[in-house]
């Protein structure tokens, strides 16, 4: 086992019980269509949006140690449709949203990655992106699904962080997740919203660096203090940084020689629907 995939801390919260999660509330989570749309719709909708959910597949992006010669520690599952109109996850996202079945897509994603968990290489770990938002899913929480018994091999990138702010037992929904056996991640820090205090919020056993820190970070004097700090403030707090986005080798030395441990970019592997590390 790696020392990162074997890293999981032992914080106070592991050990807790798991405890009750109540029912999703309606205000966050309804579905836009009014309760008057005819069935006729409904069931079009239905027809049409199981056609979005059977065009969705898989892509993994290894990520690895920059101090262990580039060893593969775990990937990061990326959704993607055969769907040429929906060829970005926000476009699909969207497209689910507007259908008033964003939760139904979020629930496929996890499935196809429950099931590609058995696929994985020994000691490797999979990232799943989870929006705030699908932490008020009861079905998130049900521990003989699938999703939920691959728990110890998954790690929960929680993204589109402002939503964390309007959940008031978002403590106890972290803590029931890890009593589910999954270890957290905080998605993007560096980018647009800041995530800061994500990070005391969550106590995540990995943080994820943005790319716009990772770009051309050897030339910045700036980037590169940053990044300084946040490896010193990581390792005080025993987690484990990922820098994303990583391009060159050049953003690659320069990441570790300031101590970063794990990579992630196309540098290191592109997305591919396989777990192959594709060199570029
Ligand atoms: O928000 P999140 O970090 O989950 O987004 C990952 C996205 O970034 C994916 O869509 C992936 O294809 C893309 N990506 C992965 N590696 C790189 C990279 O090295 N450069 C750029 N520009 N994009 C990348
Ligand atoms: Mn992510």
């Amino acid at each position: 086992m790696t020392a990162a995939t074997s890293s999981m801390r032992t914080s106070s919260s592991a050990t807790r019980a798991a405890v009750v999660i109540p029912a999703a509330r309606p205000a966050l989570v309804s579905s836009r269509r009014s309760a008057s749309q005819s069935s006729r719709n409904a069931s079009e909708d239905s027809a049409a949006f199981a056609s979005v959910l059977g065009s969705i597949w898989m892509a993994f992006q290894p990520i690895v140690s920059l101090g262990r010669g580039g060893a593969v520690v775990a990937y990061e599952a990326l959704v993607r449709s055969h769907d040429a109109a929906l060829s970005s996850p926000p476009k699909l996202f969207e497209r689910a949203a507007s259908a008033g079945r964003r939760l139904e897509l979020a629930r496929a994603i996890r499935e196809r990655c429950a099931a590609a968990v058995v696929e994985l290489p020994p000691a490797v770990s999979l990232f799943v992106n989870v929006d705030a938002l699908d932490l008020l899913d009861p079905e998130l929480f049900r521990p003989d699904s699938a999703f939920c018994r691959s728990a110890k091999t998954v790690v929960l990138e929680i993204t589109e962080r402002e939503g964390l702010e309007q959940i008031k037992d978002i403590t106890e929904r972290v803590h029931a997740l890890r009593a589910l056996g999954f270890r957290i991640a905080v998605d993007d820090l560096g980018a647009g919203y800041s995530g800061l205090s994500s990070i005391a919020l969550l106590e995540p056993e990995y943080v994820k660096l943005d790319m716009s820190l990772t770009r051309d970070i050897a030339a910045s004097p700036i980037k590169r203090r940053l990044v300084s700090s946040m490896t010193d403030a990581c390792r005080d707090l025993g987690i484990h940084l990922i820098a994303e986005g990583v391009e060159n080798e050049g953003e690659a030395r320069a990441l570790g020689a300031l101590g970063c441990d794990l990579a992630q970019g196309y540098y290191v592997g592109r997305p591919s629907a396989a777990f192959a590390r594709s060199e570029t």
